[in-house]
């Protein structure tokens, strides 16, 4: 028994757990049981006691702890994020998980912190952070695919983050801007950065980072516009616990259905459907120029096809090297 499952049994019984209940269930002795209760108290949970009735947790306390215990104990998935590392505070959980995967973890390893220090963005760009707030996590993936079909895991992910929250929070107006960023009302709650070590005809590892503002409130100066948290837009804290295992669940389900053929098309309307920039005037910063037009969704491939303005032509915008931003701000 560890102390996580006695955690999973509080979280999902609204009343009290018979501690003789648990002492059955896991074969081990009332002192045990105990002791995992006191061990749970000191992670910052509040949990009741009562003599003839058993333990019962402080439901108001639960989405404050963030901890390996408390992801476990909302996870419910069936390979993705099995194996999961937690650190208090860390550089860039994507730098730990290509490390991790250089020295074989295995698929699904996810790499969880409760502070970055040093977090990336792409193309040399920096995530920005603050400690005890919001979700840094790093996924360890192994596709058994072409390198080139790898970028496509990048809105695999987005559509997992953007269909978690709205689970979560079915009232909010959360979307996709393509291919990386999750936005509420105009304004970036997540980001996720996608890397990969591969040989031209095959893939050793994939990394997805994402990192989700969940309860900060106020951002520096540079990105004040731009940014925003789901607190600062639900006006409630998040069970950041919760949200990642939601997330995870999503993903395992999502990356099923694109491992059929490692394309997009089963998931492509609801990506679609999500995507903020969908009818909608972009600006598409390609270093070979600038141009504007009318995003038509994405592709299979993962690729935005874009009417451009000035010759009419449709083409399709690969992420590589390509920023999109809306014609009037950053996302419409
Ligand atoms: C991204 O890059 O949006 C990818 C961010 C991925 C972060 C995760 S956290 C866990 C994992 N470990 C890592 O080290 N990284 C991943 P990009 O599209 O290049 O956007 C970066 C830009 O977003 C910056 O240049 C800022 O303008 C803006 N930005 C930085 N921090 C932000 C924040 N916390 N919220 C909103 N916008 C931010």
């Amino acid at each position: 028994m560890k102390k996580e499952d006695i955690l999973r049994q509080l979280r999902e019984t609204d009343g009290f757990v018979s501690g003789q209940e648990l002492c059955a269930q896991y074969g081990v002795s009332r002192t045990a049981v105990w002791k995992a209760i006191k061990q749970l108290e000191k992670d910052g949970y509040v949990i009741e006691a009562q003599n003839n009735k058993g333990y019962r947790l402080a439901k108001d306390t639960a989405g404050m702890v963030f901890s390996k215990a408390a992801v476990e104990s909302c996870m419910d998935t069936k390979q993705i994020a099995r194996k999961l590392v937690f650190h208090k505070e860390t550089g860039s959980t994507n730098l730990d998980a290509k490390a991790l995967a250089e020295k074989g973890a295995e698929p699904g390893t996810l790499v969880v912190a409760d502070m970055q220090t040093a977090g990336r963005g792409r193309r040399g760009r920096s995530w920005d952070g603050a400690s005890g707030k919001n979700i840094y996590m790093s996924l360890v993936l192994r596709p058994d695919c072409p390198p080139d079909k790898a970028s496509a895991l990048t809105l695999v992910m987005a559509l997992s983050v953007a269909e978690a929250v709205k689970e979560l929070s079915p009232d909010v107006s959360c979307m996709i801007k393509w291919p990386n960023d999750i936005v509420i009302n105009g304004k970036k709650a997540c980001g996720i950065l996608t890397e990969m070590s591969a040989e031209p005809d095959c893939i050793h590892y994939v990394v997805i980072g994402v990192g989700i503002n969940v309860n900060q409130t106020e951002f520096p100066n540079k990105i004040s516009d731009t940014a925003t948290s789901l607190f600062l837009e639900y006006g409630r804290e998040i069970d950041r616990s919760r949200l990642v295992a939601a997330i995870m669940k999503r993903f395992e389900e999502c990356y099923c259905l694109f491992k059929e053929r490692y394309l997009l098309t089963p998931l492509l309307d609801r990506y679609n459907s999500m995507l903020v920039n969908m009818d909608r005037q972009v600006r598409v910063l390609d270093p070979k120029g600038e141009y504007e037009g009318i995003a038509k969704g994405a592709n299979e491939k993962g690729e935005l096809i874009v009417e451009r303005a000035d010759s009419g032509e449709t083409v399709c915008v690969y992420a590589g090297e390509v920023s999109v931003r809306g014609v009037y701000g950053y996302a419409v």
